[in-house]
């Protein structure tokens, strides 16, 4: 029997594709431990809210001896008071013809007022993990509405290209993915997100000892990865949710209980690092504490060409906080 105080975790777009792969394993205890119980707080837009009900009743059905409880709801401040841990994965998809900009600009207002809400409600200590597209740049609007919690607690989703590249290498060298370490994807989560093999290892060797295939590292895993998401919506006719949904609780896992030492893909707030500007919200190595804080890796070398995939990246940012920054101005 659980005998853990319980932690509030709190879900956005909880009855969408994604919220639906993601919140039964929370409820399971695969996030936070099968020893903490958990009230998971649902936010949907109104229009969701009969569906959301569906999936509480679904969560209750399942009779998880560490769901405490369900709040179902389209207010933001109920669905973040106290929470502990976030997940904003609701957001508004692009739709045909849309420009980018307005999409930045149509989810800036949301992740404005989400950020406001959070600020005002949650747990000072609360972890958020940003899944909604564009989600660095959802990440850094949100971050910038707070005074009271700290701009770090806000961090955004690169766990899947990293599962997607550990996946691609794996396959390439015969090996188990527990063999690769200190991949790390770095930049906007993209196709200008660089997953950067030149440091990687297998088994404690260099990567590129053991995959010499150049042309295929350089060429073909690299577009395999940055291209994942459209070819699986071009197969499956629907985009990637149960795999998303896994790399969002591989990242809350390994931030909650730290990572001993290993190198883990986050896109957090930069502190300058390896040159990017900082407050931008861009994926680099990291590591986790014992005490669940964030470290991003320092000292890694990266060659001329892997430094202008970053760059790129980095710059791709740049341009999105340019389009959102009259948001900002006033919010
Ligand atoms: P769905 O459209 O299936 O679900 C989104 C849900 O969010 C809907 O139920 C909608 O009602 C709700 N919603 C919209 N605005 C909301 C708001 N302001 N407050 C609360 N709920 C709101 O999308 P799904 O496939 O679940 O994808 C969700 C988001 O994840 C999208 O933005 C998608 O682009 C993004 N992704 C991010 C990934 C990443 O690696 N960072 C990968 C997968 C995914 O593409």
């Amino acid at each position: 029997m659980a005998t853990k105080k319980p932690i509030r975790v709190a879900v956005t777009g909880a009855a969408g594709q994604i919220g639906y792969s993601l919140i039964f394993p929370i409820a399971a205890g695969d996030v936070f431990g099968k020893d903490q119980p958990v009230i998971l707080q649902l936010l949907e837009l109104p229009i969701a809210l009969t569906g959301l009900k569906g999936v509480e009743m679904e969560l209750r059905d399942c009779g998880h001896a560490l769901l405490v409880d369900v709040i179902s709801t389209d207010d933001e401040r109920t669905a973040f008071k106290d929470a502990d841990a976030i997940f904003l994965v609701g957001s508004k998809p692009r739709v045909a013809g849309m420009e980018r900009g307005d999409l930045l600009k149509d989810n800036g207002r949301i992740f404005i007022g989400q950020g406001k809400a959070i600020d005002e409600v949650a747990a000072e200590t609360c972890k958020v993990l940003v899944v909604g597209n564009p989600c660095n740049t959802n990440a850094f609007i949100a971050s910038q509405m707070t005074k009271r919690i700290p701009r770090r607690n806000f961090t955004a989703m690169t766990r899947l290209d990293q599962n997607r590249a550990l996946a691609q290498l794996s396959q390439k060298a015969g090996v188990a993915v527990t063999e690769i370490t200190d991949l790390a994807v770095w930049g906007n989560h993209s196709p200008t997100m660089y997953p950067d093999f030149t440091n990687a290892k297998i088994s404690g060797r260099p990567l590129t000892e053991v995959i010499t295939d150049t042309e295929w590292l350089n060429g073909a895993f690299l577009k395999t990865v940055q291209q994942r998401g459209k070819a699986i919506i071009e197969a499956r006719g629907k985009s990637s949710a149960a795999s998303a949904a896994w790399a969002a609780i591989d990242h809350m896992h390994d931030w909650w209980h730290g990572t001993n030492g290993a190198w883990v893909s986050m896109a957090v707030i930069s502190d300058g690092s390896y040159g990017t500007p900082e407050g931008l919200i861009t994926s680099f190595p990291c590591t986790v504490d014992a005490n669940g804080q964030y470290h991003i890796v320092q000292g890694v070398v990266l060659d001329a060409t892997a430094q202008g995939r970053v760059q790129a990246s980095i710059d791709e940012l740049l341009e999105e906080r340019a389009f959102v920054a009259e948001l900002l101005t006033g919010a």
